[in-house]
């Protein structure tokens, strides 16, 4: 981090309710959207963390939005969590006010930050390994939706307009195939084929919701794994974090991006594509925690969709890396060059290989659906 960084997030901290003396500051590099940091205060002797963040402006056009949906759903997730006898500490984040108790603040670029309680005991995982830990992680999710599905108020905000909205994003993608503005679509055509030929799949869950087939609810709509913390010492999935896509959606987009990531035997970037295929024990074990968690609240439209449903959202994750890779890497954070395209490429074998392993993965879940 470079002085100069350093002393502008300095700037930031100063904004916010913080106890102690500030000792250390580090970037956390996991997500691709957010920059993350975590701080180390001096208080009384002992240390105490905080995790701060650069809301990603590009991709949350209204921050304001994204941080009133946070409050509501942190502050309605911490009485159910002391109801039912939890630590709303841990299970749920807690955001630290600014010096005039907002839950946000503006830097001098006007970039917008927020900071919450770092939760201690617990780490996130990018790729799991473990059933155990994949079966608590999908868990987690399913009590999260469980938690929101009462949540008192108006409708929230969309955060990012039609973001699951898969139709639309075939739509998005055809326009960057069309305007091509850095002559990368030559190098793509067998991608940009394999996208066409499953252009029907895309409307299969936005007309069952416009037609009311299935329900809307408050979803978590970016359920990668790696958006749960793991406590360190039960493997329990305490806390499920990142919540600026928390907004109206459908639980077969939460229950589809888990297994996306969660049940592939690479990782979301790996260029092998020999090491990338869907791993039936793990998809077992997500569907066996999401559904006990889920299972009562889920209608048999919702339950009939679930094994569709991870075919459909790897299909629009790969379909997204792709347009990006077109348009050039905007939206995405790459570390590489073709990132975006290396990562279009394992979505799209893991529905080769889901494609294949539909009817495995359709029976598993009629084992679990009650
Ligand atoms: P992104 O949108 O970039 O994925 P996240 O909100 O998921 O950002 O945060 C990135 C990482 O920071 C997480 O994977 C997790 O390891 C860590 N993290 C975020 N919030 C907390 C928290 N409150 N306590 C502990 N770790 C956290
Ligand atoms: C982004 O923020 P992160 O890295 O958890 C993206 C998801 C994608 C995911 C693919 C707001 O998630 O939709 O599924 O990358 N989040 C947003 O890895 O676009
Ligand atoms: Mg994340």
């Amino acid at each position: 981090m470079t002085t100069e960084v350093m002393h502008s997030l300095k700037r930031v901290l100063a904004q916010f309710q913080l106890e102690g003396r500030l000792e250390n500051i580090q970037s956390v590099t996991t997500g691709h959207i957010n920059q993350t940091f975590l701080s180390r205060f001096r208080v009384n002797g002992s240390s105490k963390h905080y995790i701060h963040q650069r809301i990603n402006h590009y991709v949350f056009k209204e921050p304001e939005k994204v941080m009133l949906n946070i409050v509501r759903v942190t502050h309605h997730a911490q009485q159910k969590i002391l109801a039912a006898g939890g630590d709303p500490a841990r299970e749920t984040l807690h955001i630290i006010p600014t010096q005039n108790g907002a839950a946000f603040c503006q830097d001098e670029a006007g970039n917008y930050w927020r900071t919450y309680d770092f939760i201690a005991g617990a780490r996130t995982y990018d790729q799991i390994e473990d059933p155990r830990l994949a079966y608590n992680a999908s868990k987690a999710f399913g009590k999260f939706q469980r938690m929101l599905s009462d949540l008192p108020g108006e409708r929230l905000f969309e955060t990012i307009p039609n973001f699951h909205h898969t139709r639309k994003r075939l739509a998005d993608f055809s326009e960057a195939v069309h305007k091509d503005p850095c002559n990368r679509a030559r190098l793509v055509q067998p991608e940009i084929d394999f996208v066409l030929q499953r252009a029907a799949q895309a409307s299969v869950i936005v007309d069952g919701l416009a037609n009311g087939l299935i329900s809307e609810r408050v979803t978590h709509n970016d359920t990668k794994l790696n958006n749960v913390l793991i406590d360190d010492e039960t493997g329990e999935g305490i806390c499920v974090i990142d919540l600026d896509t928390v907004m109206p959606g459908s639980t077969l987009y939460d229950f589809g991006d888990a297994v996306r990531v969660g049940a592939s035997t690479a990782a979301e970037d790996e260029t092998n594509l020999e090491r990338v295929d869907i791993d039936l024990t793990m998809f077992d074990r997500l569907a066996c925690g999401y559904l006990e968690a889920a299972r009562d609240f889920l209608t048999p439209a919702e339950l009939d969709f679930l094994s569709f449903s991870a075919r459909l959202l790897t299909f629009e994750c790969g379909m997204r890396f792709l347009t990006d890779y077109i348009n050039g890497d905007v939206y995405f954070r790459i570390h590489r060059e073709h990132h975006n395209l290396d990562r279009c490429r394992t979505q799209f074998k893991m529905i080769l290989a889901m494609e294949e392993k539909a009817d495995r993965m359709m029976s598993i879940i009629e084992k679990y659906r009650g």
